[in-house]
């Protein structure tokens, strides 16, 4: 029988795997996906609770991305890991996933100049690497309105970024997180240091690849020294068009981030394969799969077969699924048996209650 060298035919979507001290049940993630439906406060709470222990088969969950500040919030009800409340709500989430025997890390979120100054303290401007606005609109609480100019964060600002997150680690290490994603994917801030098109800055942060990529390298040391390298990963996306953000030579900048990482020994790193928007897929993914020295996860619009091959032709170590986890609370089940895959309803992926949240059907209740 012809396989080709790399393959690795014995594995599939539901061979265990060890990630760091944690043994995942599968290669099935759930994505992090934000969905609007935090409580007052942006605390989580009861129905929050209801929509992760529903999907706790899969072998890890990747919570919605949640604020490490005040300042880091971009969105209408979406949660946070700065406050008491917050970390009270988040345990009630790891609690029920614990209990499924599930595995959960918390994706950690400052939004930089993707807000807008009706949800920032204050009412003052997002803040950025440098004062460029972005095109477009953003949600808030009073509609859609434009995006604004941020004001370009003072070099003697960052540390203090630094620490809050590794501040909202510890919180999540006491809401009883397996561990952290860092969020430096989709437009956000760690994504505007990462890009020349968002990053003009002439100080030690800004200018050349190693100066963009400092505040990431910050963070991630940080956040290891709190919880240890092994329960700590990272999100990319090189080449998301995604709120705007761009960048001149995306395979070589991304090229050179992986290889930082790599002085970490980190638990994962995640990639957003292509653009989130369009599906477009113009970059050379396996150069920053082989190039990670340990495991990846795949993500962006992959189905049974098309992940099914990936782990395969070792393309990935593990493959996130957002749309047909939002749909099917037992999507690994449903893979299993080959069965039906209900349909992801785009009108209540962002805000509004149960329905659309914790209403798919599983395969037991029928659809
Ligand atoms: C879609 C809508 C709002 C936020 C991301 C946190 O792209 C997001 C997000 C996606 O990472």
């Amino acid at each position: 029988m012809g396989t080709k060298p790399g393959m690795k035919t014995d594995i599939d979507l539901f061979t265990p795997l060890e990630l760091g001290p944690l043994q995942l049940a599968n290669r099935i993630v759930l994505a992090p996906l934000t969905r609007n439906r935090a409580g007052e406060g942006n605390v989580p709470q009861a129905i929050n609770v209801e929509y992760y222990r529903q999907r706790a088969s899969g072998g890890l969950l990747i919570s919605e991305a949640s604020q490490i500040s005040p300042q880091g919030v971009g969105y209408p009800s979406t949660p946070g890991i700065h406050s008491d409340a917050q970390v009270a709500g988040w345990k009630k989430i790891t609690d029920a996933v614990h209990a499924e025997g599930g595995r959960i890390f918390l994706q950690l979120w400052h939004v930089g100049r993707i807000s807008h100054p009706s949800l920032q303290p204050d009412g003052e401007l997002p803040v950025a690497p440098s004062a460029i606005e972005p095109a477009g609109e953003t949600a808030t609480y009073e509609g859609m309105q434009a995006f604004v100019t941020p004001r370009a964060l003072e070099i003697n600002e960052i540390s203090p970024i630094v620490s809050q997150y590794r501040q909202a680690a510890h919180n999540a290490n006491a809401a009883g997180f397996d561990g952290v994603e860092i969020h430096a994917a989709n437009g956000y801030l760690i994504d505007q240091f990462l890009r020349d098109g968002t990053n003009y800055r002439t100080d030690e942060y800004g200018g050349s690849l190693k100066n963009r990529v400092r505040f990431l390298i910050e963070i991630v040391k940080a956040v290891t020294a709190e919880l240890g390298s092994e329960r700590v990963g990272v999100r990319l996306s090189p080449e998301n068009g995604f709120n705007d953000i761009k960048d001149g030579q995306p395979q070589e900048t991304f090229n050179f981030i992986v290889e930082r990482l790599n002085e970490f020994k980190l638990a994962y790193l995640h990639v957003v394969e292509g653009d989130m928007v369009t599906g477009e897929r113009n970059l050379d993914y396996n150069q920053f799969r082989s190039a990670f020295q340990g495991i990846y996860i795949a993500n962006n619009r992959y189905d049974f077969e098309r992940a099914t091959e990936a782990l395969k032709t070792d393309a990935a170590d593990l493959v996130s699924f957002g749309q047909l986890y939002i749909a099917n609370p037992d999507l690994p089940e449903r893979f299993a048996k080959g069965a039906k895959l209900n349909v992801p309803d785009p009108d209540t992926f962002y805000g509004g209650g149960e329905h659309g949240y914790t209403d798919y059907p599983s395969l037991e209740e029928g659809s």
